[in-house]
This record gives C-alpha cells, sequence and structure tokens, in this order.
C-alpha cells in the first residue's frame, strides 16, 4: 500500500472479511466482531453480544453501499428529497436489513452452523420505537420505499432518548413503563460529532443597518444547544441505494459550562446541561391531541433548525450558492410538527444569508411540500403567542410579516371580507391569541396534500377550506402506502413464498403484479395451500400467545383483530359491544351454533387520556368474564396483547382473519394498519373512512364487510341533533348490553367502574356508537356466515391480497416524486462482487 486512499477498503474491489458473503467469511466476521468491537469472548458473551456481533456483520456489509450512496448525491444537479418528521417509528432493523440485502437465509444457516439460535437473536434486539402510531411508521415506510426506488433522499428527526412507553398490563389497566431503548447500545447508527449544529433559543432581537445601508434584524439568543447527528442507513430493496436516516441528540455547547465553571457556579453549568440535553430526552406520547406544551416546541425548533442548517451546508459544499437551494432539496413536512421550519428558513436566508424577503420567499415556498394528517380538531397545532416569542422572538416577527403579506393578497382577492382574514391568518385572535401551525405550513408550501381521497376532499371542504379556494391548484392527494418488505416479506415468509411460488418474486417491488394471483383463484389446489398457510401462521400465533400471556386461543377459530392506537374516534368499545352482544346470545341460548371467535386487541393509550384507559379496563375485564366462563369455552376468547409495536405488528397481521376498521366516518385520515392486514389476506369489516374506501373499491364490494353511517350522514345526523338515548331505548339488544356494564357485570359489582365510559357513550356518544350499533351487529353476522363456507372466504382472501398493489409505499413515493418533489432515481455504482443477491 502506497497511500492511505489506495487502501483496498476505498478501492472496494475484492471482498474482505467485512463484505465477503461466504459461510466462512460470516463466521470469521462475527467472532471478530465479538471480540473487537464487543470486546467479548464466548466464554463471557451475553446473549447482547452476540446479537451486538451479528448486528455489526451485518451493518458492514451495508457500508460500502452507504458511503457510495452519499457520495453520488454531493454531486451538482442531484435533487435530494428530506423528509423531515418529529417521529420515524422503524421497528427491528436485522431482519429487514438481511432482507434487504438479500442474505437472509444465508445468514441465518451460518448464524446456526456456529451453534447460536437466530431466531433467539433476532428477537432481543430492541425496537426504536420513536414514534406514536401510524404517522411515525408512514415515515419508516417512506423511507424504504425512497430507497427502494433509488430516490436520493434524506430522513430528518429526533433521536429521542425514549421512545414510546412499553405498555404492561396489571389487573386490566394500562401501566406505562420508560423505553430505555438505547441501554445496551444501538447498532445500526454512527454518530457524526464533526457535523454538529448549533441552536439558538430565546432572547431578542434588535434592528441594525448593513454595510449597504438596509435594515436588518440580528437574534441574540439566551441559549445555544448542540445538535449531533447519529445517522442511521436506509438500505433499499436488492438495489445499491442506502439512503440516510438523520436523528438530531441534543447537547449543552461545552463553552457555556465553562463559563459557568469559571464563575465558579458549578451547579449552574451543570443544571445547564441537564436542561438543554432534556430536549430530546423524551417522546411526547400524545397521537392526537396538542397539549402546547414549551418542551416540545423546543424539539420541533430544535430538529428542523438542525435539519435546514445541515441542508445547506450540504447545498453549498456543492459549490451552488443560496438562491438555488430549493434546487437541491425538497422538503416535506410530516404533519405540522415542523412546520416551524417555513419561519427558520426564512430567517436564514434573510438574516443569515442576506437575501431580499421576496426572494426568500420564493425559495422557501418552492421547497416545502405539508402532508396533513388529521381532521381532529384538538389536534391542530397551535402555540400560545406568549411562549412562542419567548422561545423564539425572531421567528415571530417573521410570521408576522408572512402574515401582513398574504393577508395582503387575500384583501387584494376579496376586498371588504374580514371574516375571511380572520379565519386565513396565520394568527387566531378570537380569544387568547395562538400561531396557527397548519396556516404557516399551507402558506409556506406548495403542495400541500392529505393522505387518502376522502381525507383530501374533507381537507378542502372544511379544515383548509379557505385555503382551497384561495389556492386550488395546492392541493393534491397522496393515499398512503405502506412497504410490502416489512409488512409481507419480512413478517410473513410463509405466504411470500406461497406467493413467490405462484408468481416469482417480481411482485415485491412491483405490487401490482399481486394481480397475476387472480389467475389461481379457480385453483382448488392453490386454495388449500392458502388457506394451511393461514392456519400454520394462526397456529404460531396462537402458540406464542399460549407461551407469553398463558391464554389458550383455538387456532381454528376466527381471527378478529383490532391492533392500533386506543381512541375514542376509533371505536375499540364498539368492538366491545359487539363481543358482549355475542356473549348474552350464548348465555340466553347455550346450544347456539355460532362461529368460534378469538378477538384479540392491541394498542397503547395516552397516559393522560383516561377514557382511552377505561376502555382498556373494559376490554380485559370482559376478556376475563367470557375467557373464564366454561359456556363459552373454546367459542368466544378475548386477549388484549400488551405492548403494541411494530414487532408484535409483524406477528399479528399476517394471522389475523377479520381486520377491524371501524372508526366513526370521516374520522380516521386513511389508516395504514387496514392496509398491512388485506395485504396479508385478512377481510375487512370497516366503514367508508379513510383508505376503507379506496380498498374496498379495489378489492370488490363483494369481498369487504361495509357498515355504518357515511361521513355526510354523521354530518346530518349532528346537524339535526343526534340524541344517544334515542338508539338506547328502541334497541332492546343495545339496551341489554349497556346495562349489564352498567350493572357492574364487569367489575366485580362495582357500577361506579366504567360509569364515565357509559354516561359518556349515553350522555353525549361523539362517535356514534349508537348509531352505528345495529349495523355493525347485522354486519358480523354476514361475517360468521361467510366464515363457515371456507371455500368461499378462502377466495375473497385471495382477491384481497391480490389486489392491494395500489397500497404498496412505493405508488405512494413515485405520486410524491411525480407531482411535489421533482425528484429522479440515481443509480449507484458498486464493484460486482458485492452488489445485491437475487
Ligand atoms: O397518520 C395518523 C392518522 O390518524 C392515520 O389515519 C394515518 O393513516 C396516519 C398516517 O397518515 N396520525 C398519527 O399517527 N398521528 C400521530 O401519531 C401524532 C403524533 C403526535 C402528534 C399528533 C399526531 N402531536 O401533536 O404531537
Amino acid at each position: 500500500m502506497t497511500t492511505f486512499e489506495q487502501a483496498p477498503i476505498f478501492q472496494c474491489e475484492f471482498e474482505d472479511d467485512r463484505t465477503g458473503l461466504s459461510k466462512e467469511t460470516i463466521k470469521r466476521a462475527l467472532a471478530d466482531n465479538l471480540f473487537y468491537i464487543q470486546g467479548k469472548y464466548p466464554g463471557t458473551a451475553t446473549l447482547n453480544d452476540y446479537y451486538m456481533a451479528l448486528a455489526y456483520t451485518v451493518r458492514d456489509r451495508m457500508l460500502q453501499r452507504w458511503f457510495k450512496t452519499t457520495e453520488a448525491y454531493t454531486k451538482k444537479g442531484v435533487k435530494v428529497v428530506s423528509y423531515l418528521s418529529a417521529e420515524f417509528l422503524l421497528g427491528p432493523h436485522l431482519s429487514n436489513n438481511l432482507i434487504n440485502l438479500g442474505i437472509y437465509d444465508l445468514v441465518r444457516q451460518t448464524v446456526e452452523e456456529t451453534g447460536l439460535d437466530f431466531v433467539q437473536l433476532r428477537e432481543i434486539e430492541e425496537e426504536p420505537g420513536l414514534g406514536n402510531g401510524g404517522l411515525g411508521r408512514l415515515a419508516a415506510c417512506y423511507m424504504d420505499s425512497l430507497s427502494t426506488l433509488e430516490i436520493p433522499a434524506i430522513g430528518y428527526g429526533i433521536r429521542y432518548e425514549f421512545g414510546i412507553f412499553d405498555q404492561e398490563i396489571r389487573d386490566g389497566w394500562q401501566v406505562e413503563i420508560t423505553d430505555k431503548w438505547l441501554h445496551l447500545g444501538n447498532p445500526w447508527e454512527i454518530p457524526r460529532l464533526e457535523e454538529t449544529i448549533e441552536v439558538k433559543f430565546g432572547g431578542r432581537t434588535e434592528g441594525y443597518y448593513d454595510e449597504k445601508c438596509r435594515y436588518r434584524v440580528r437574534w441574540i439568543p439566551d441559549k445555544v444547544v448542540k445538535g449531533v447527528p447519529y445517522d442511521t442507513p436506509i438500505l433499499g430493496y436488492r438495489v445499491n441505494t442506502a439512503n440516510t436516516l438523520r436523528l438530531w441528540k441534543a447537547e449543552a455547547p461545552e463553552s457555556f459550562e465553562f463559563k459557568a465553571f469559571n464563575d465558579g457556579n458549578y451547579y449552574g453549568a451543570v443544571n445547564k446541561k441537564v436542561v438543554s440535553e432534556n430536549i430530546t430526552k423524551v417522546l411526547y406520547p400524545n397521537d392526537d391531541l396538542v397539549q402546547g406544551k414549551e418542551l416540545r416546541l423546543e424539539q420541533q425548533y430544535f430538529f428542523v433548525s438542525c435539519s435546514l442548517q445541515d441542508m445547506i451546508r450540504l447545498h453549498l459544499q456543492k459549490g451552488e450558492t443560496i438562491e438555488t437551494f430549493h434546487q437541491s432539496f425538497a422538503v416535506q413536512l410530516n404533519d405540522t410538527h415542523p412546520s416551524i421550519g417555513v419561519a427558520e428558513l426564512m430567517r436564514l436566508l434573510v438574516d443569515e444569508y442576506q437575501l431580499e424577503w421576496d426572494q426568500a420567499w420564493q425559495i422557501t415556498q418552492n421547497t416545502f411540500g405539508y402532508t396533513n394528517h388529521t381532521l381532529l380538531p384538538e389536534a391542530l397545532e397551535k402555540w400560545p403567542l406568549k411562549l412562542f416569542s419567548n422561545l423564539l422572538p425572531r421567528h415571530l416577527q417573521i410570521i408576522y410579516e408572512i402574515n401582513q403579506r398574504f393577508l395582503g393578497q387575500v384583501r387584494a382577492k376579496y376586498p371588504d371580507d374580514s371574516d375571511r382574514l380572520a379565519r386565513l391568518s396565520l394568527i387566531d385572535e378570537s380569544g387568547e391569541k395562538y400561531v396557527r401551525m397548519a396556516h404557516l405550513a399551507s402558506v409556506g408550501s406548495h403542495a400541500i396534500n392529505g393522505v387518502a381521497a376522502l381525507h383530501t376532499e374533507l381537507l378542502k371542504q372544511d379544515v383548509l377550506r379557505d385555503f382551497y379556494e384561495f389556492w386550488p391548484e395546492k392541493f393534491t392527494n397522496k393515499t398512503n402506502g405502506v412497504t410490502p418488505r416489512r409488512w409481507i416479506v419480512v413478517s410473513n415468509p410463509l405466504l411470500a413464498n406461497l406467493i413467490t411460488r405462484k408468481i416469482g418474486t417480481d411482485w415485491i417491488s412491483h405490487l401490482e403484479d399481486l394481480k397475476q394471483l387472480e389467475a389461481f383463484v379457480e385453483d382448488a389446489e392453490f386454495r388449500h395451500e392458502w388457506r394451511q398457510t393461514k392456519q400454520d401462521i394462526k397456529t404460531y400465533l396462537a402458540n406464542y400467545i399460549k407461551d407469553n400471556h398463558g391464554i389458550e386461543v383455538n387456532p381454528a377459530s376466527l381471527f378478529d383483530v383490532q391492533v392500533k392506537r386506543l381512541h375514542e374516534y376509533k371505536r375499540q368499545h364498539l368492538n366491545v359491544l359487539h363481543i358482549i352482544t355475542l356473549y348474552k346470545r350464548l348465555k340466553d341460548n347455550p346450544n347456539l351454533e355460532i362461529t368460534p371467535r378469538t378477538f384479540i386487541f392491541g394498542g397503547k393509550a395516552a397516559p393522560g387520556y383516561f377514557i382511552a384507559k377505561l376502555i382498556i379496563k373494559l376490554i380485559n375485564s370482559v376478556g376475563d368474564v367470557i375467557n373464564n366462563d366454561p359456556d363459552m369455552r373454546d367459542r368466544l376468547k378475548v386477549v388484549f396483547l400488551p405492548d403494541y409495536n411494530v414487532r408484535f405488528g409483524q406477528r399479528v397481521y399476517p394471522a389475523a382473519d377479520l381486520s377491524e376498521q371501524i372508526s366513526t366516518a370521516g374520522k380516521e385520515a386513511s389508516g395504514t394498519g387496514n392496509m398491512k392486514f388485506a395485504m396479508n389476506g385478512a377481510l375487512t369489516i370497516g366503514t367508508l373512512d379513510g383508505a376503507n374506501i379506496e380498498i374496498r373499491e379495489e378489492v370488490g364490494a363483494e369481498n369487504f364487510f361495509l357498515f355504518g353511517l357515511t361521513t355526510e350522514q354523521v354530518y346530518d345526523l349532528k346537524s339535526r341533533g343526534y340524541n344517544p338515548w334515542d338508539y338506547y331505548n328502541s334497541n332492546p339488544q343495545l339496551k341489554e348490553v349497556i346495562d349489564l356494564i352498567s350493572s357492574g357485570f364487569f367489575s366485580h359489582g362495582d357500577t361506579n367502574l366504567f360509569r364515565p365510559l357509559v354516561d359518556s357513550l349515553l350522555y353525549h356518544d361523539p362517535y356514534l356508537l349508537f348509531a352505528d350499533y345495529q349495523s355493525y351487529i347485522d354486519c358480523q353476522d354476514q361475517v360468521n356466515q361467510a366464515y363457515r363456507d371456507q371455500e368461499h372466504w378462502t377466495k375473497m382472501s385471495i382477491l384481497n391480497a391480490a389486489r392491494m398493489g395500489k397500497f404498496s409505499s412505493d405508488r405512494a413515493i413515485k405520486e410524491y416524486c411525480q407531482e411535489i418533489w421533482n425528484a429522479v432515481p440515481v443509480k449507484i455504482e458498486l464493484a460486482e462482487y458485492i452488489q445485491a443477491r437475487a
């Protein structure tokens, strides 16, 4: 070797122990990593040490791809998608990376030849739970598709030290446990300490005149925090692309500490450090409620400022000038959580890079796109003006300026319409004053999208109606999708193999190809295999439930599954009303022939959401009664599986027969679990809400169990004055069920326990459970009938999976690329020997 650059690894010309894919090389690499990275030998190594050695062995095989990818993006003319999200709910890395590299079976066999238990190693990985639910998981699916489609992309977010809490169930109640996902180290990330960025907070602003006598503003903060990037490679499926997920950790800047030390204020210095580092400590566990907490705004501004400064640095490093920033980056705002980015980019361009306002504004609008994920009023972010101006005084000035200019445009189009001005303003002045983040995002973006067709329509008609009237051209729909890599190939290998035996492997990156399965619907042999596969997976799950939770479930029963965050609008309690209805029927008529069912629930409630927690308690209480009643035997079972997360999702979607998607019409923006179930051959019972509508269109109405009011009927009923008592009084079955809960039957005679829930239904029922009850019960009776004809059920199941092509995140990402980001694929070249295995 003559120079350092000529070192074989940088030349990347031949296989070594860190890239090689022979069994011998992999075994050597495992031993090497155990010894040299973990500092252990077999005599002292724990299971986790072996897992770490395995993870490093896999990561090593990703690094050439990662560097080649990063290098390719530094070229002029490459446009990079920047996905800004406060949450990325990735799930376990190991299996996914092995699948995407094409070496799952090879590594599994190799590991087992060394005498280690591969499954045991796979299962001890701590999953990064850096998200609440659908929104965070969507960001993870989109990162997978961006890489698979070879689109230059970077995901920016927060490296929470504690992700979503772990859930335990004690005495039927949810108990929250801190999620210490980092406690044994994270082998998938690499800190880039040298790329640390400073972020300012608080203080004041002052005006001054620059050398050209132009009035300028400078911000004099009272706090500076460092952002340290931690990078994780995101591999595409069987391509050379490995994009980066860059998550920011907050640290105190040393300079501040030293000053305080010198002042003799030791405690003050330490305290400052602690306070700074608090910013990225913990994920807020609310999935649809804004609380207006200062720390939350600090988190948002912190990661957004780090990310935008980072992008500008990368842009300038290419040799470009600041004026062309929007040609280097298309920045997508995953909901309003990063929407402060609009004001921050303006501040950077105007204050730091001295651009004129109009030019800066053009760049900003060209840069951002905004995705809305909710119609619920309580989930629309707004910040009290006072809190905002204390933390971000300069940004508030910028927002005022944006607002003034924007309202000027509105006034020109609609003179004398002061109501409209008040409705559109970035500042809510109807009572206490607030900054409206959805308005900031809408004004500062060139594209605004909802996440399912109905959702986008409702945005246009309702939540963002005035913006739609003003800028109709900005609005587009981008129906969500999920990645078939994680949600079929990784999670359901049995089904994936069956499909591949019939139609080859192309479907994995071209999900529309599943259509070819339709040709086999009339093939009795294929149906038999399909049914048997589902049966085998259900048996796995049944064994898992028995081993881990001690509950015996009948694998031949219909697996009826509702897994998702606990929320009144998602109506887990409507599902419970059905269960109690069946229970009553069986008690009244013990010889009744029914379709045996196992009801499986999973999901976390926001810790401060009392009614949601009470619904968990109700599910468990009803389960206790039913599961211990000998009359129910193998006919009804109710299980609430604690700590629903990505890993558990991977277990349960493949095993479901029936997918519960029963939100009140008009409330669920899209849903994505609905897609994962149907791809795995579950049938859906659902309302005309979110993406259910499009799923039904695709799979055919005859293969979907529809019930309930439409969005229009919901609006109608509410405007006529909805009275839950009318339903209670006129439906004896419903009355019986509600009375049974009230009577204390499920609460050891305690008539108070469930009263808040029952009263909320009787006196308000904001999500119209009573109005939809009978329709739901009737529909469930149809499900029972249908399940008895297994041949026909299997046909419907096959057709559901075969027709889910639209719901691949690849389709969604292609639409974003073409219609919002103007981004195109970039092929990554790699030496022959190292390329993806088929
Ligand atoms: O986003 C979900 C929607 O409810 C679901 O219908 C949709 O399919 C999915 C992806 O588009 N929204 C969601 O998961 N929201 C959150 O997790 C969330 C998290 C934090 C906050 C608000 C919402 N917050 O204000 O902090």
